[in-house]
């Protein structure tokens, strides 16, 4: 974790998105944004050799990856493979088997779904939720799992970036952080 120095408490308000808190570093780099909202999403930031394989995702409000996001209302996906239930990605276990196994989610395979962007995976929850941490259970095939991805979430208009993520193969925890999301859409 960074050190992020001493901090400006900055509140922006406006009518359509609400209040936002915004630590403010003196330190020019990072800006820690806290924001409230029920849509958070993981997208791919690096091109996909073949389907993205996430056999389970799960989201932290505070970055030791501690407090669990529950209350799943909905699953959010750019493209379900196959006919595996959606449970499958918040089931508790922790399937890193890819290859579209019927326990995990698997992507599109077609140019538009692996290119930057063009994949991701996310939650509607119950209740607005502020995400700071990770955990994904991706596939082990290096063509089916990436290093490089976002956080974003749904402010009532559209999907914005809220920081970067740096996950491994198999089973791993990402603390959120700015910058570095070059996206393309
Ligand atoms: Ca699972």
């Amino acid at each position: 974790m960074k050190n992020i120095g001493q901090n400006i408490l900055i509140v922006a308000c406006t009518g359509v998105l609400g209040c936002v808190k915004v630590n403010q570093s003196q330190e020019s780099t990072p800006i820690i944004t806290e924001v409230d909202s029920k849509q958070w999403r993981i997208r791919n930031q690096e091109g996909i050799g073949d389907h993205w394989n996430i056999g389970e995702l799960e989201m932290f409000t505070d970055r030791s990856c501690q407090e669990k996001v529950g209350a799943v209302q909905e699953v959010l996906y750019s493209y379900w493979y196959d006919d595996s239930p959606k449970q499958v990605v918040y089931d508790g276990e922790c399937n890193v088997e890819g290859h579209a196994n019927p326990n995990t989610w698997a992507g599109g395979d077609q140019e538009e779904h692996k290119r930057v962007g063009g994949s991701w995976l996310g939650f509607q929850f119950e209740s607005t939720h502020n995400v700071e941490c990770v955990r994904v259970c991706q596939g082990m095939d290096r063509i089916q799992w990436v290093e490089n991805a976002s956080l974003e979430y749904f402010n009532g208009k559209e999907w914005v970036v809220k920081g970067s993520l740096r996950l491994q193969a198999g089973e791993s925890y990402a603390v959120v952080e700015q910058g570095a999301v070059a996206l393309t859409k």
